[in-house]
């Protein structure tokens, strides 16, 4: 079946009335790739406080990518290892290059989300090592890629939209394929692993607005395990 069919595919799961979360809507994208709605929303005033805590330790910033091109997004990490880019390459490090320090260590409350949300999915026993934080002002995108700096590909990632809505791109496991458009709004998480764990994906531009959780922005926490 192609993405594009199965992208309505929603299902309502009501077996657990005891949380939110349970009854978040799930979309099946393709096998091993769903969108939850609102999945992250019972959390959302620890995770917004303990993302202030991250960026006041870590401020976000622009980066580089090999190619010689600033990030349009401003990132930051939290956890054991941080995604960084320069001049040299993309790579995983424990350590973050501006100030020499370790990352902060990863909110219990990310954690949870993470571990909750992979295991609604699927992927029982989530245990991300690296949180990605990505700031998109209005204009900011993530041309299509796939995640692959990982060590090994069988754990799933998790990526949790905050704030502006955005128009994520699904594609397939080789570059040219079409991508179908997921609209993300505050609060739902996306995860894929298995079959679908090497799918590129991107983001488009993000849309001038302003969301009162985040004001004039989108942000975005990619949850990985990357050693
Ligand atoms: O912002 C997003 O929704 C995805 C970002 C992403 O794919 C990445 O940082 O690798
Ligand atoms: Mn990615």
């Amino acid at each position: 079946m192609r993405a594009e069919e199965v992208v309505n595919r929603t299902f309502n799961l009501f077996e657990d009335k005891d949380t939110a979360q349970c009854q978040s809507r799930l979309e099946e994208l393709c096998r091993g790739a769903v969108v939850l709605r609102a999945f992250a929303l019972a959390d959302e005033a620890p995770v917004l406080a303990a993302l202030d805590e991250v960026t006041a330790d870590a401020p976000p910033r622009h980066m580089v990518t090999p190619g010689g091109f600033r990030m349009s997004v401003a990132l930051t990490n939290c956890g054991s290892y941080g995604w960084v880019t320069d001049h040299t390459g993309y790579r995983y490090q424990a350590s973050d290059p501006d100030s020499g320090k370790p990352w902060p260590r990863m909110p219990d409350v990310f954690r949870k989300v993470a571990r909750d949300a992979a295991a609604r999915a699927g992927f029982e026993n989530f245990n991300p090592d690296a949180c990605l934080v990505n700031l998109y002002q209005p204009g900011a995108r993530v041309s299509l890629h796939q995640d692959k700096n990982e060590r090994d590909f069988s754990a799933p990632i998790v990526s949790v939209s905050l704030g502006l809505p955005a128009v994520f791109l699904w594609g397939g496991l080789r570059r040219q394929e079409r991508q179908v458009r997921v609209q993300l709004t505050h609060g739902d998480v996306m995860v894929w692993g298995g079959p679908a764990r090497l799918y590129f994906h991107g983001v488009r531009p993000v849309m001038e607005g302003y969301h009162p959780a985040t004001g004039r922005l989108r942000i975005n926490l990619t949850f990985r395990r990357a050693r």
